[in-house]
């Protein structure tokens, strides 16, 4: 059975943002079913998670024959065993890697940039004149995405894990009052996290922390 290890419960803010999310969603589409293995935010420190997961975070997984940690990474393996997450082609499955890799790589660091101040530090002496420049850098990537989704329902057009990767990073700017500004790139979002694959797993990582009480999560 392929377990993915996640937090048992996190705080409001990260609630349904853990990445443990993409490794879900990919299981989900990929109709694989998994077991969960729940630790807290003490033991994300201790040696057995760290043989694991070098960096005291979540994801971790395993599916019997690979133990795997960073998300990108085990969304892709799974996307190896389905079709609905990698074409069987060649050059399909090689256009699919170039868009997770952008979607981690090109887009997903301009995210955390805004994301994490303005949620984490938004009353930091320097956080308006670093988000000018954090909100410059981003715009323009989204434009160059925004610009790329034109007549194109998905990055390939057809979903695959490079659309899973692109649309879990773009949703976390769903709070930021930016996607409004990319018609095309928020319309591409919601359409991917439509899917009723997300739905599931959403739920399912929320049920674990509406189900265990609230800890200390430093480090
Ligand atoms: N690049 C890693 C990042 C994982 C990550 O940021 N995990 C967060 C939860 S979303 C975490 O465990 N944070 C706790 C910590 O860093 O102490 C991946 O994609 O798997």
């Amino acid at each position: 059975m392929r377990e993915v290890t996640a937090y048992n419960w996190v705080p409001d803010v990260a609630q349904g943002h853990v990445k443990d999310l993409r490794v879900r969603w990919a299981l989900e589409e990929a109709g694989l079913p998994y077991a969960e293995r729940l630790i807290d935010h003490q033991q994300k420190l201790q040696p057995e998670h760290l043989k694991r997961q070098p960096f005291a975070q979540v994801p971790a997984y395993n599916d019997g024959a690979a133990d795997m940690f960073e998300s990108g990474a085990i969304v892709m393996r799974i996307a190896e065993s389905s079709e609905t997450l990698m074409p069987r082609d060649e050059a399909g499955r090689a256009r699919t890697m170039s868009w997770a890799f952008a979607a981690l790589n090109s887009i997903e660091p301009f995210v955390m940039k805004v994301s994490w101040t303005e949620l984490f530090w938004p009353d930091a002496p320097w956080a308006p004149a670093y988000l000018v420049h954090a909100r410059g850098m981003l715009g323009g990537r989204l434009a160059q995405l925004e610009q790329w989704l034109e007549r194109r329902d998905y990055l390939e057009g057809r979903f695959t894990a490079g659309d899973l990767l692109m649309a879990s990073v773009l949703r976390d700017l769903e709070r930021h009052n930016i996607l409004p500004g990319y018609p095309n790139v928020e319309a591409f979002m919601k359409r991917c996290t439509g899917r009723p694959a997300f739905a599931r797993a959403l739920e399912a990582q929320l049920k674990v922390f509406a189900a265990h009480p609230p800890q200390p999560v430093g480090a």
